[in-house]
């Protein structure tokens, strides 16, 4: 009750707050751009994870609002680096199922995108597999309108869920994000590189680029790299870091 009372003045407070984690493109080992996470510093809690008021935003609908929100904010930053010199970040939000639910999604994507400047082709949204077990129509409608406005589609967290391969030939997707309970194993356990390697070559032959999070070792990094991995993101790259941390750390790598 705390969380939820507290989550509806949190953003007009300004308690809540991006940090971006830079992803690296394993060709030309630029930073090609970066997933934002929300964190919320609430004045008497302290630091609430998102793991904890994330549900509780599903489940009062106020995701619909911190959602958008998220995607103006990590728009309109991007856009600013873009303008000082990275013309060609790209941004990853993160959406939960319940925005699928909302009925002018699309159009508030749209205006929220508009508002920033940032040409939508640079905004890639991550979805998980869970996201369409109540009404797969609707949210395959939705996702077809969004990559027609140019947006990118990435399947977050592959491998955890239930209808994982069902999902790969059926949804409009660009980016398979390779969770990192398979990457974080994949250079000690030779079952879970095995798996890896194949999802690296089955997402290749569906078109789909390939991104590992939870790279943390050189091992891992090694591993993606020979089994060409697109991207990689992790601890090893980068921890999310805050606006200011993160455009100190790309004008570091220029
Ligand atoms: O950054 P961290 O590992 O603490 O994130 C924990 C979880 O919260 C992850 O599953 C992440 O996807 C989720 N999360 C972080 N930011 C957002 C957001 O803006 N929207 C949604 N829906 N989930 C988020
Ligand atoms: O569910 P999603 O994949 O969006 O969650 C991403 C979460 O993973 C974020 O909370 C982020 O902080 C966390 N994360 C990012 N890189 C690493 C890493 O290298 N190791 C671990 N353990 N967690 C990571
Ligand atoms: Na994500
Ligand atoms: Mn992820």
């Amino acid at each position: 009750l705390l969380i939820e009372s507290g989550l509806r003045r949190a953003l007009e407070r300004t308690e809540l707050y991006l940090v971006y984690q830079p992803y690296v493109d394993l060709q030309t080992s630029n930073i090609v751009g970066h997933e934002a996470l929300l964190r919320w510093n609430h004045p008497d809690l302290g630091f609430v994870s998102p793991v904890e008021f994330i549900p509780v935003a599903e489940e009062t609908g106020l995701i619909v609002e911190i959602g958008l929100w998220t995607i103006r904010e990590a728009c309109r930053q991007t856009k600013l680096w873009q303008e000082e010199g990275h013309q060609d970040l790209t941004i990853s939000v993160n959406m939960s199922g319940r925005q699928f639910q909302q009925q002018n999604l699309v159009e508030t994507v749209r205006n929220a995108i508009a508002s920033s400047g940032l040409d939508p082709a640079f905004l890639t949204l991550e979805i998980t597999e869970n996201i369409a077990i109540h009404n797969e129509r609707n949210v395959m409608t939705k996702l077809q309108e969004l990559k027609d406005i140019g947006i990118r589609i990435a399947l977050d967290d592959f491998g955890t869920g239930y209808s994982s391969l069902s999902y790969l030939g059926k949804y409009p997707l660009d980016i398979l994000k390779i969770d990192k309970s398979f990457v974080q194993h994949s250079y000690t356990d030779s079952g879970e590189k095995e798996i890896v390697k194949t999802i690296i070559a089955m997402a290749h032959s569906l078109k789909l680029k390939v991104i590992a999070e939870g790279v943390e070792t050189t091992e891992q990094l090694q591993y993606l790299e020979q089994e060409r991995c697109d991207v990689v993101q992790g601890y090893l790259i980068s921890r999310p870091l805050t606006a200011e941390d993160c455009g100190a750390f790309l004008r570091s790598k220029r």
